[in-house]
């Protein structure tokens, strides 16, 4: 017999969305519009982040990047590689950031000197969909060498987010998906109120509208 006991996961969840709120009110209280980018493992999350920054930098937006990551340095020093200002913010063992976490980052930046704070979420489209870190938007990052069935299998996480991109058009015939199949998913999925974002990093493709639909 499967017994709930009371509490526990209820309060892991609530905690989280007090700091989440705190993060926001400071990170509003400096100005900056925060973004969280959740997805799957290798679905471009950083190559995508890195790209949005250049064209912000491109047009005066002062920008910084917190490098989520269960351990290692990769990303953040992708995100220093290619001019973006970094912090890296390892779980240890914990498959998605949480607020408390991002907390922590933040209190590292010196948030005046900064007008967007992009967040990449560890690679996962399951437990990141539960903890809001306290952003102005939440969007998920799938891309076609995952298969057609992200939307089918992983519906929290694109009911949690506010924008959901399809990265990777560029190679979806040589990975024999058919992207429709995808965005119609969506459709379904949010009942037709809401388009799936289509990009590629490695083109350019797509990259300005969803900056756009990020407000900047
Ligand atoms: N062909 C193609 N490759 C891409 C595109 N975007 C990213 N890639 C490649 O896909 C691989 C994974 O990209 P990352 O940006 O590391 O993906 P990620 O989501 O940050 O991965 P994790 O942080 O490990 O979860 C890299 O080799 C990228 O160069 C794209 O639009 N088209
Ligand atoms: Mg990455």
């Amino acid at each position: 017999m499967h017994i709930v006991q009371p509490g526990s996961e209820f309060d892991v969840l609530r905690e989280n969305n007090k700091i989440a709120h705190e993060n926001y009110r400071d990170m509003k209280a400096h100005g900056i519009r925060s973004v969280d980018f959740m997805g799957s493992i290798g679905a471009g999350k950083t190559a995508l982040i890195i790209e949005i920054a250049k064209r912000l930098r491109a047009k005066g937006v002062r920008v910084c990047a917190i490098a989520g990551d269960v351990t290692g340095v990769d990303d953040y020093r992708r995100f220093e590689e290619s001019g973006l200002d970094a912090f890296n913010c390892n779980t240890g063992h914990e498959c998605h950031l949480d607020a408390n976490l991002v907390r922590k980052s933040l209190s590292e930046i010196d948030l005046d000197a900064y007008d967007a704070v992009l967040v990449e979420n560890v690679g996962n489209l399951v437990c990141p969909a539960d903890f809001p870190l306290g952003t102005d938007y939440r969007v998920v990052v799938v891309s076609t060498t995952e298969g057609d069935d992200m939307v089918r299998k992983h519906h929290d996480i694109f009911l949690h987010s506010d924008i959901a991109i399809l990265n990777k058009m560029d190679i979806a015939d040589a990975v024999g998906v058919d992207p429709e199949v995808i965005l119609g998913d969506y459709r379904k999925l949010t009942g037709g109120l809401k388009e799936m974002y289509t990009c590629s990093v490695r083109t350019g493709d797509g990259i300005d509208k969803i900056i756009e639909a990020l407000g900047f």
